[in-house]
């Protein structure tokens, strides 16, 4: 039997990395093989891309070859990574995918959600998540938290966006858990860590895919 393939996503700061890791420690403890992986990312070769993405530089990166970059690290990623281990039987949990490319290179930069369709149809297939995990906090609370956690960091160039940028990314987020109910499940993620890890475990509890 394939393995589930679950991803979470959000805008910055949300507590994706926080939860991922608490999920993991959950399906070990159950015994259930997985993979915890991200995007852009998740592969050597990917995480160069991702280095050539999120890098401040001089010369402007724009919106399509961002666009791109990221279906050009995803299909480095699917290949080397995610199809294989899905196929072994293994869960992937995998730290942001194609819904992130909706929200910030549709929602926040203004890329056609069309086009954007078009490569996600290349590039996957029809190869989509089983499961997404939609943590939500208004901007201001997910700006905050990563402030705190980056002092004295460099930030790159997703963080140097101003809020109305990520206002943006939260609705293409949210509109795309309207359309797709039975795969998005949005979570309130201004809860408390444990609330909001105990919300996932029941999410996955109801799916009978934990016990
Ligand atoms: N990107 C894109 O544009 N298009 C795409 O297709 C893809 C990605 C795939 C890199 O993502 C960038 O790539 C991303 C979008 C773009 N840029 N942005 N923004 P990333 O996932 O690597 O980086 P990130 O979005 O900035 O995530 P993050 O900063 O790693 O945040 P997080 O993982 O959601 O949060 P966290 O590190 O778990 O928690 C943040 C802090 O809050 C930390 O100190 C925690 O201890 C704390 N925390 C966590 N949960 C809570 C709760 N519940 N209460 C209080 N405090 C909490």
């Amino acid at each position: 039997m394939t393995g589930r393939f679950m991803t979470v996503e959000g805008i910055e700061g949300v507590g994706k990395t926080t939860q991922v890791a608490r999920l993991s420690q959950a399906l070990s403890a159950r015994g259930i093989a997985h993979v915890v992986t991200r995007e852009p990312g998740g592969t050597p070769l990917a995480e160069k891309i991702r280095d050539l993405v999120l890098s401040p530089r001089e010369e402007a990166l724009p919106p399509m070859a961002e666009l791109l970059l990221m279906f050009a690290a995803r299909a480095v990623h699917l290949a080397n990574h995610i199809e294989p281990n899905l196929r072994a039987g293994r869960w992937v949990l995998c730290d942001r995918f194609t819904d992130a490319t909706y929200a910030y290179q549709g929602g926040g930069r203004g890329m056609s959600p069309e086009d954007i369709g078009r490569l996600e149809t290349l590039v996957q297939g029809a190869r989509r998540p089983d499961l997404t995990l939609l943590l939500d906090v208004p901007v201001a609370v997910g700006l905050e938290r990563a402030r705190l956690r980056d002092v004295g960091k460099t930030r790159d160039r997703f963080e140097r966006e101003r809020a109305d940028f990520f206002e943006r990314v939260r609705a293409g987020y949210l509109e795309r858990a309207r359309a797709e109910p039975e795969r998005m499940a949005v979570i309130d993620a201004a809860q408390p860590a444990d609330q909001v890890a105990a919300h996932i475990t029941r999410i996955l509890e109801s799916k009978s895919w934990i016990s």
